[in-house]
């Protein structure tokens, strides 16, 4: 059995995703990020980056094995059930590409836009700009990939497109027109129609509240906002 220390963001997701997909057996713990259970010291003993997600891993034939960053968790989960990546070769090497381009770059950016497009409680342009900007460079580098491979790591359908799907499913709040990528929809449009990926996607939609009706307290808490 699989922990997954979990909140249903962005990040939350790739995990549900690839759990579902590869068949895992997981208990959802909820780490309520609004309320500041990224902070509980026990939580910080396994995840010492104070974010979710995390999983410790029971089932490891010894001690239990933790892992934080949801990239990281990808490629532990993969490597140990051996899917959802290529066990060598070129399309290994394309998975570790295209996985880091989500870590580094779509998750991080797409997250600022979201923020200063949505959440921050002044409108700042300069930055309401930068980031979509920036966004939208990604989404074009995205659909000029997929204009040529079916998906993002090649022909296999992988954690790389795992990591990417969630954090396109707020597109309009990043300052992104979806028509504008159609290779992108497309592939969003098949992502959808996977059962693994639409399961994954609703786990814990039960615990998610609109975080831009977080109190002021909450706020300060999510976003780090010093007094
Ligand atoms: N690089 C980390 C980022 C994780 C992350 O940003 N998680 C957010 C929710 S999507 C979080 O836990 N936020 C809590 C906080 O900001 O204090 C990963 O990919 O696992």
């Amino acid at each position: 059995m699989i922990d997954l220390y979990y909140w249903p963001t962005p990040n939350g997701h790739k995990i549900t995703i690839a759990l579902e997909e590869m068949g895992l057996d997981y208990t959802i713990k909820p780490v309520n990020i609004g309320k500041g259970d990224q902070f509980d010291p026990a939580f910080l003993a396994f995840s010492p980056n104070n974010r979710m997600p995390a999983i410790i891993d029971h089932d490891t034939g010894g001690a239990p094995q933790t892992v934080f960053e949801s990239g990281a968790i990808l490629l532990y989960l993969a490597e140990k059930t051996g899917q959802l990546m290529p066990a060598s070769g070129p399309g290994r090497v394309a998975v570790f590409e295209w996985l880091m381009w989500q870590m580094g770059g779509l998750g991080p950016m797409l997250g600022q836009a979201h923020h200063f497009n949505f959440y921050a409680p002044e409108k700042i342009d300069y930055a309401m700009d930068r980031y979509s900007k920036e966004s939208n460079r990604l989404y074009g580098v995205m659909d000029r990939r997929l204009a040529k491979t079916k998906w993002l790591a090649g022909d296999d359908y992988s954690i790389a497109d795992i990591a990417a799907f969630p954090w396109t499913r707020t597109y309009e709040r990043q300052g992104v027109d979806i028509n504008d990528y159609p290779h992108v929809a497309e592939w969003r449009k098949t992502m959808i129609s996977r059962p693994a990926v639409e399961r994954g996607m609703k786990v814990g939609t039960e615990l998610r509240e609109d975080l831009s009706k977080l109190d002021p307290d909450e706020f300060k808490k999510l976003f780090g906002v010093k007094d």
